[in-house]
């Protein structure tokens, strides 16, 4: 990475702040008092709740810790610590209303920058300061993600408009990428503003395996429906089937089948027929682990997945993201809701990985057949309650970012994670499967 002077970092750092406060700001104007403070779904937070958080959060991270300022509102600190209160719970908190809540954002905002200004932002505390700007731009805009999710669960009339994605180039070429057996180095020690998940960088051993092209489509996800997928325990984990029987999963969350067996959506208070081409999104965990069982495949693990992103057998490096090290643009990535849906399978060759595999980072969410744990070495940072609280819990790894992540808060070594049963996240997957005998030696043959 370039060298970036304490200015030129200052200057990045101020422009990310503002940029996910517009998010956060367009995200809450567009939606009455009464929508702000409700509870649209007991899976989440009122939209006022998370707003008042991000600057909460902000407070107790940028200005106390590294600004040493005093505390500006002490007593509503618990109110806004996520591990005091669940999210169902929240609506019934003694909350700021969002006139309190806008003006103590702008408060801790305002001291967020003059310790911006005043923080020293050379050697080592570059890294140490420069790091806790980055988790606060990086905080925001996960929340601003989760926000999102809690409009598309919101019913009514639509508020949030976009323009729709590219369409694809016609689709062409393997649909499945080989990646052969061997060594790679999965995680980061370098990336600035990694989180400690990502950490270190370690080398992973993996035999030969085969990955899909591009995440699996609705149409795809259909054809599973139409096969009787929901109704055959064989395809389904033994957790999973007594989650599809007691939720009574059918489809895709937000889906409806009419009278002619079209099946429609709802999108941000609009309905409109499924698109075929689109990454699937809005399944759980077991549901995509179905669906692969059905294809004859499986998901991949998460070191699959890191690899097919991010190595490059020319040069035996790992790249930043699956294009290269130079950040993500809109020719490579649906990210940063600049469309309010993935795009199509085939949009963005621009975004290729070194093997082919394509749409990695943006569109959806990837489910990864691999439970939450630390990497080899791992050590939490600047807090226990960022990471290693949930490792070894029920959660799955979730890779890649979907078109509702910002690019400030996606990388190839970004990992999220989430229960296996949730489907209000903007999560789809793609296949893997082992490589056949035959296939592993017709590319060790080729090496030769
Ligand atoms: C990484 C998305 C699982 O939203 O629970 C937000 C991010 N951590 N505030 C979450 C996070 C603290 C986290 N995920
Ligand atoms: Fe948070």
């Amino acid at each position: 990475l370039p060298e970036r002077s304490a200015e030129e970092l200052r200057t990045q750092v101020a422009e990310l702040l503002a940029r996910s406060r517009a998010r956060s700001i367009a995200l809450t104007e567009t939606v009455d008092e009464a929508d702000l403070v409700a509870q649209h779904s007991p899976l989440m937070s009122p939209l006022v709740w998370d707003l008042a958080h991000v600057g909460s959060q902000e407070e107790l991270w940028l200005v106390r810790d590294v600004g040493g300022r005093t505390p500006l509102r002490p007593e509503i600190d618990g109110l806004y610590d996520a591990f005091q209160h669940s999210r169902a719970s929240r609506v019934d908190l003694p909350l700021l209303t969002p006139a309190e809540t806008h003006a103590y954002i702008g408060q801790v905002r305002e001291k967020a920058l003059d310790t911006l200004e005043r923080s020293p932002l050379t050697g080592r505390r570059l890294v140490e300061n420069g790091f806790a700007f980055g988790m606060i731009v990086q905080h925001e805009q996960q929340h601003d993600e989760t926000m999102l999710a809690t409009h598309q669960l919101r019913t009514g009339a639509p508020v949030l408009h976009a323009e729709p994605p590219p369409a694809a180039a016609r689709v062409r070429g393997p649909r499945e990428v080989l990646i052969p057996a061997g060594r790679f180095l999965q995680g980061t020690s370098t990336e600035p503003w990694a989180l400690d998940n990502e950490r270190p960088a370690h080398p992973v051993d993996l035999p030969a395996f085969v990955i899909d092209t591009y995440p699996v489509t609705n149409g795809e996800y259909a054809a599973f429906i139409d096969d009787g997928g929901y109704d055959e325990p064989r395809w389904w984990s033994e957790a999973g089937w007594r989650h599809r029987t007691e939720a009574g999963l059918v489809a895709p969350e937000f889906w409806e089948r009419d009278v002619d067996g079209t099946w429609w959506r709802r999108r941000f208070g609009v309905f409109e027929p499924v698109p075929s081409g689109e990454p699937v999104v809005h399944v759980c965990f077991h549901e995509a682990t179905a669906y692969a069982a059905w294809a004859g495949k499986r998901l991949p693990t998460e070191p699959e997945w890191e690899k097919a992103a991010r190595h490059d057998p020319a040069t035996g490096r790992s790249r930043r993201y699956p294009w290269g090290d130079t950040d993500p643009t809109s020719a490579q990535a649906n990210l940063g809701q600049r469309h309010l849906q993935p795009a199509p399978v085939g949009a963005y060759p621009a975004g290729a990985s070194p093997y082919g595999v394509q749409q990695l980072i943006g569109d959806v969410w990837e489910w990864c057949d691999s439970g939450w744990c630390p990497y080899p070495g791992f050590e939490a940072f600047p807090y226990r309650e960022y990471s290693q609280v949930f490792f070894g819990g029920d959660y799955k790894v979730l890779r890649g970012g979907s078109f509702g992540t910002d690019p400030s808060a996606i990388r190839g070594t970004f990992r999220n994670w989430d229960h296996p049963i949730r489907r209000q996240i903007f999560a789809g997957f793609r296949c893997a499967r082992d490589a056949s005998p035959h296939e592993t030696r017709a590319v060790i043959a080729g090496e030769r």
